[in-house]
């Protein structure tokens, strides 16, 4: 079944990609086969990340980049992650912006993502969501994504550009922003430059990007107004241009690494964490030393001293297959 799945990707076929996406989302077991097999194909796309308060036009923005990116013949996916939403399956882009045009497009292929698929993490299955396009051939892929927690910010870490939107003062200012998610612009974006205030966001912004210490690239402040669409240009131009100082820079590759890096201790860590939980809590032993702890006669740290001695992370997360080939 899995091997249908991933050659289906691999000739790019979309039914076969929104299959594996439901199986991600469902967190299916054969979610991580499939995710291992089409990893020699990964690596090729290029991920811009879009987040901003709710209502600043990031749907509206991504709408008209798509017209631009679909001018210059490149094929894209568009991942909407809303952790707010129990919807999936374009509910969130689709009533809000004029998508009927892009949604016969096939060259584009459009996913939300609610608070489904939110077992191992909405970033965790952001993540894997976005390997099925990278396998699947896409030159670029969008993640727009709410700025307003943690899980947000910790999506945003695996795109290459990300774009913070904001809106002109009074409606929006810098001050309202999560001091995190200022860190993480490559290109801050004021949009609704059509109303009154823009001039200030900018400045305001420019302000902040004074104090803050001085890096290779300062992200620079886009006007853009999507109801007529000025600055919509020059908000693309950015984006190829810090695109190339990536890549000039040897950026791309190191930034590429530390996510590999953090992956394979993410995926540790997630392993360890449910075997240990599989095996102590609610066991015998736990129920004991529990009692032993409310009654004074042991500490906590004891306690976990003496639990770890008896955990077995042998062979963790191996199949038996593959076992028995170690063996
Ligand atoms: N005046 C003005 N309104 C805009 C602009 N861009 C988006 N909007 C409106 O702002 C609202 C929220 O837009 P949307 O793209 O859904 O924002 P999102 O929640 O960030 O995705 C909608 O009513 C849009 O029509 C703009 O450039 N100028
Ligand atoms: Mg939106």
């Amino acid at each position: 079944m899995h091997e249908r799945i991933v050659q289906g990707i691999l000739n790019g076929e979309r039914r076969m990609a929104a299959r594996a996406i439901s199986l991600i989302e469902n967190e299916d077991p054969s979610k991580n086969k499939i995710l291992s097999e089409l990893y020699p194909n990964t690596g090729k796309a290029f991920v811009v990340g879009i987040t901003g308060s709710p209502g600043a036009g990031k749907s509206s923005l991504v709408d008209r980049l798509l017209t631009i990116l679909r001018q210059q013949a490149l094929s894209v996916a568009v991942i909407a992650v809303d952790p707010t939403s129990p919807f999936s399956g374009g509910a969130i882009l689709g009533d809000r912006i004029r998508m009927q045009e892009h949604a016969l497009d096939k060259g584009i292929f459009i996913r939300s993502m609610g608070t489904r698929g939110s077992l191992g993490g909405l970033s965790r299955a952001t993540k894997d969501v976005l390997q099925v396009f990278d396998a699947f051939g896409k030159d670029v892929i969008l993640i727009e994504t709410v700025g307003v927690g943690q899980s947000e910010v910790d999506i945003m870490k695996y795109a290459d550009t990300t774009m913070v939107i904001l809106t002109p003062a009074g409606g929006d200012g810098i001050q309202t922003m999560k001091a995190g998610i200022m860190e993480i612009a490559d290109i801050f974006v004021v949009n609704k430059a059509d109303m009154p205030g823009a001039d200030r966001t900018c400045s305001e912004i420019s302000m902040m990007l004074d104090l803050s210490c001085a890096k290779q690239w300062r992200p620079p402040i886009v006007r853009t107004s999507t109801l007529d669409g000025s600055g919509i240009e020059e908000m693309f131009a950015a984006i190829e241009k810090h695109r190339l100082f990536l890549e000039a820079s040897g950026q791309l590759q190191k930034v590429r690494e530390a996510r590999i890096r953090r992956d394979v201790l993410d995926l540790i860590e997630y392993k360890i964490k449910n075997s240990v939980w599989a095996q102590v809590y609610g066991s015998e032993s736990f129920e004991l030393i529990i009692g032993r702890i409310m009654s004074r006669e042991m500490d906590p740290y004891a306690a976990a001293n003496l639990l770890l001695c008896s955990i077995n992370l042998d062979g963790l997360g191996l199949l038996p297959a593959e076992k028995t080939m170690l063996e």
